[in-house]
């Protein structure tokens, strides 16, 4: 098991008990050096073994090709892990009673020492902790279709308003409530930036047909609007919107009308609370005859490139504020009129 590390100034002396983060990945995070979180929920709720195991190890090595180093998060032996190896991976991807952690779940996961996969909201906290600043996955979590009356609204969602940590995702996962998934952003003020693209993408297909608040044309620009909203002041994450590539993209009337079938199933069912969306995207798998597999791991590939470039770009505006500025030039001290 990795040490417990402390670096910099961002670990407060509390967490050593409760966080290790990957000596590699602290070495990075205290040289500023580009870092990119990876959450574990999708490996132990999200897909099928071992589609599951084979996406972690590509999704980390996505993130290296981009010229990042990697961090997928978990509670594993009671502790924050951040940055993990392939035994690790291996456990969440097979081990049956891994807990999906949310805010809530945090404290009782540490304090039981049961193993836990983190959701994005539980990777913010993870990242914001540690220092880093760049996560990927593959869809948030949001207003579930029915909210209205079951209140469902993802963790997600609020962790977003309050966690400083970019999360670049494929926009929110289509069993859920698109517009109403926006209002709630927009409300907690969280931006929601399109890479490339001014159509906030819905998860498997490419545009939602609502729009995005800003239509980044790369991974420059969104740097640039993470370090000028931080260095306001201004608290909570940005969601970047980075559309499914094209070729792997399903057509629009299959992903509608296997969520409608998904959604009146868990309805049915009474399936509520953490459980709806492993149901239902378990459902889409069924009722897409596996397609809704190939393309959620298709576009988790694609995000895990991104928020390389992204978490790139970024260290470079971060390096470049710390560098110590150049010392003017020491002019011939003036001599007084008057002399002395
Ligand atoms: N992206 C995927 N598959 C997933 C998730 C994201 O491609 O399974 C996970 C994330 O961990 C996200 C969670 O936080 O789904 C949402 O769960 P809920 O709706 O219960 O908040
Ligand atoms: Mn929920």
């Amino acid at each position: 098991m990795p040490t417990v590390m402390t670096f910099g100034d961002r670990m407060p002396d509390r967490l050593p008990d409760h966080l290790s983060v990957k000596p590699e990945v602290a070495r990075a995070i205290a040289a500023r050096r580009p870092v990119v979180a990876l959450e574990s929920t999708v490996i132990s709720h999200g897909l099928p073994y071992p589609r599951n195991l084979d996406l972690a190890r590509r999704m980390e090595e996505a993130v290296r090709a981009a010229g990042a180093v990697p961090a997928t998060v978990a509670i594993l032996d009671g502790r924050i892990r951040v940055g993990l190896d392939d035994e690790d991976l291996e456990r969440l991807a097979t081990e049956p009673d891994v807990r999906k952690v949310s805010r809530r779940d945090m404290p009782i996961a540490l304090a039981t020492g049961r193993p836990g996969a983190t959701t994005v909201a539980g990777t913010m906290i993870a990242a914001e902790l540690a220092g880093i600043r760049v996560f990927a996955t593959g869809g948030i979590g949001g207003v579930h279709r029915g909210a209205e009356t079951s209140m469902d609204v993802s963790a997600d969602l609020e962790e977003l308003a309050r966690s400083p940590v970019a999360v670049v995702c494929a926009g929110a996962k289509a069993i859920l409530d698109l517009p109403k998934t926006l209002e709630v952003l927009e409300t907690r003020g969280v931006p929601v930036i399109g890479l490339g693209t001014d159509r906030f993408p819905a998860f498997y297909t490419a545009d939602s047909g609502l729009p995005v608040d800003h239509a980044a044309t790369d991974a420059a620009e969104v740097a640039r609007i993470l370090r000028t909203k931080w260095t306001l002041g201004l608290d909570g994450g940005v969601l970047v919107a980075n559309p499914i590539p094209a070729a792997a993209a399903l057509p629009r009337d299959v992903v509608e009308a296997a969520v409608a079938t998904a959604v009146a199933e868990a309805t049915a069912a009474g399936i509520v609370g953490k459980d709806a969306t492993p149901f239902l995207l378990r459902r889409m798998e069924a009722l897409t005859g596996g397609r809704s597999v190939e393309a959620n791991i298709a576009l988790l590939l694609a995000n895990a490139s991104a928020a390389g470039a992204v978490a790139v770009a970024y260290a470079t505006l971060d390096r470049a504020a710390v560098l110590p500025r150049p010392v003017p030039p020491i002019g011939k001290p003036k001599r007084s009129r008057t002399g002395g």
